[in-house]
């Protein structure tokens, strides 16, 4: 069976302890290659070679950053097929999804950041004719970046990208569920040439590998991506280090559609929204707010639509949904499909795992389910599921719709549907939410600020934001008389 590797100081080597954990296809509960069990001996090895690394890639032309990173992007387009395979096999996700959104992205990530860096120029400021300010940005030094599964290289390459484009050696560690991706990219970053130490990725779990990065001394830096309460836990670990920190966690987005939106695109765009992949995607609406008038059609229409949309092997074509990412985590889904159920909710469809039959009867395949009749407060409508599970409700005032959208803890995303133009701008400065998407969903421009308010997050990544993060501005001041 395969053993995967850490890369540390530009090799593949196993971990210390040489301990391994099981790596499962998620579509058919199959164990089908081993992880290394890291743990802080590896971490401190990586954060080493980070360190040694740094001094020279920091003063390294950023043509030259921008020229192996471009290198990178190639590569991971020229293995298109073979990551989109790894990425499917690893997580679950129709592979035809892994073609054409995970691993393209995975190379605009690098492509952009690699650019990115020739552009990022820093400010000045004038006093007149007093004195004169300009801001010097650094790399900070050893970065730390820790990602989640539901978009391995994807999540991975958000982070990593800016952090060694600006200058900084980074020590990275994929989710132990989803690990494969990131082990290719170590073998792509070593064809591309990419010096010794500058990336190291450390697999292994969460609370030994993860808490070891925070927790390190020598790592000033965290960007992580992932569930809220890992997000506390390492802002509680970071905080009193005084750690920079970027946070992306979780949502509870919310759907808005008015009567006057065009009806067709709302309809299409909000099943992609609900249901892609397995709805395990942070930005996916989970709570459908629709006007009363339109209520009834658009219920039904979206309910015969979710029926007809195949749950099976990722790697079909046909198949709308795969699995999802483990058994725990479809034990947790159905026990929130359960939970609206006490709450009061009636299940339109879904609402139950799918069997399916020879190799995949083991793999973790859960329905589209629609649920309707809860109330905006409940814990199913407050509580993050990360599933293909989403509640419908009718509304009949902006006011209340507004109520109804703000009313979660988290902010990270909000999608309005509407034809009236002055409507759309005023909720979108009304949202509690880092990103409001006006008639589409997912629609991604890099260079825009990404990252949630309230309990989605803290900081922005994309962009220049992401490059400002990865960087330290100190401020020069120049008398001039
Ligand atoms: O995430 P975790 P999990 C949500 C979603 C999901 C829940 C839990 O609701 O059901 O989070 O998923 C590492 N110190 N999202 O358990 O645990 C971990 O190894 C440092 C939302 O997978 O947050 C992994 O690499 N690191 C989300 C990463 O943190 C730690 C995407 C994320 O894992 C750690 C995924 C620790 N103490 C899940 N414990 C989104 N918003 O995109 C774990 N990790």
């Amino acid at each position: 069976m395969q053993k995967l590797q850490n890369y540390i100081n530009g090799e593949l080597v196993a971990p210390v302890g040489e301990q391994y954990i099981d790596n499962y296809n998620p579509a058919t509960g199959k164990v089908y290659s081993l992880i290394p069990d890291s743990d802080e001996r590896d971490v401190n090895l990586a954060t080493e070679a980070a360190k040694a690394a740094f001094p020279k890639w920091s003063v390294t032309p950023k043509e030259e950053r921008s020229r192996i990173m471009l290198k990178v992007s190639e590569l991971i387009e020229k293995n298109l097929e073979r990551l989109a395979l790894a990425e499917s096999t690893d997580n679950g996700k129709p592979v035809a999804l892994a073609r054409m959104v995970d691993i393209p992205r995975a190379a605009s990530n690098f492509h952009f950041y690699a650019t990115a860096i020739l552009h990022f120029a820093s400010e000045s400021h004038a006093m007149e004719d007093t004195a004169l300010n300009y801001t010097l940005r650094s790399p900070v030094g050893v970065a730390g970046c820790i990602s989640p599964w539901n978009l391995p290289l994807y999540l991975f390459t958000w982070k990593i990208a800016p952090a060694i484009a600006s200058g900084n050696c980074v020590v990275a560690k994929p989710s132990e569920i989803t690990p494969m991706t990131a082990y290719l990219l170590s073998e792509l970053c070593m064809e591309a040439g990419l010096p010794k130490g500058v990336l190291n990725i450390v697999h292994g779990y969460g609370h030994k590998v993860g808490s070891a990065i925070t927790k390190h001394p020598a790592i000033p830096l965290i960007s992580f991506t992932g569930g809220t309460k890992t997000g506390a836990e390492i802002a509680r670990v970071a905080a009193p280090m005084f750690k920079k920190l970027s946070l992306e966690l979780g949502g509870k987005n919310p759907n808005l559609i008015f009567a006057d939106c065009n009806f067709e695109n709302a309809l299409k765009t909000t099943l992609n929204s609900s249901f892609a992949n397995q709805g395990q995607i942070c930005l996916c609406g989970s709570r459908i707010f629709i006007e009363k008038s339109i209520y009834e059609k658009f219920k039904s229409e979206f309910v015969s639509r979710a029926k007809a949309m195949k749950v099976g092997n990722p790697a079909d074509s046909s198949s709308k949904l795969g699995a999802v990412v483990s058994k725990a985590h479809m034990e947790k889904i159905l026990s929130y499909i359960q939970l609206a159920e006490e709450e009061g909710g009636t299940v339109l469809c879904g609402g139950h795992q799918v069997k399916q039959e020879g190799e995949f009867a083991e793999g973790y395949y859960i329905a589209p389910t629609i649920i309707e009749g809860l109330p905006h407060d409940c814990r199913t409508n407050q509580e993050e599921i990360f599933g293909p599970v989403v509640t419908i409700a009718p509304f009949e005032s902006e006011e209340e719709v507004l109520k109804y959208a703000n009313s979660t803890q988290y902010g990270l995303a909000s999608i309005v549907w509407t034809e009236n133009l002055t409507r759309a701008h005023r909720l979108a400065g009304l949202l509690h939410s880092g990103i409001v998407w006006i008639n589409c969903w997912l629609l991604r421009d890099l260079r825009t600020p990404f990252g949630g308010v309230k309990n989605s997050g803290v900081g922005r990544e994309g962009g220049f934001e992401a490059l400002h993060f990865f960087t330290e501005p100190k401020n020069v001041c120049i008398k001039l008389k």
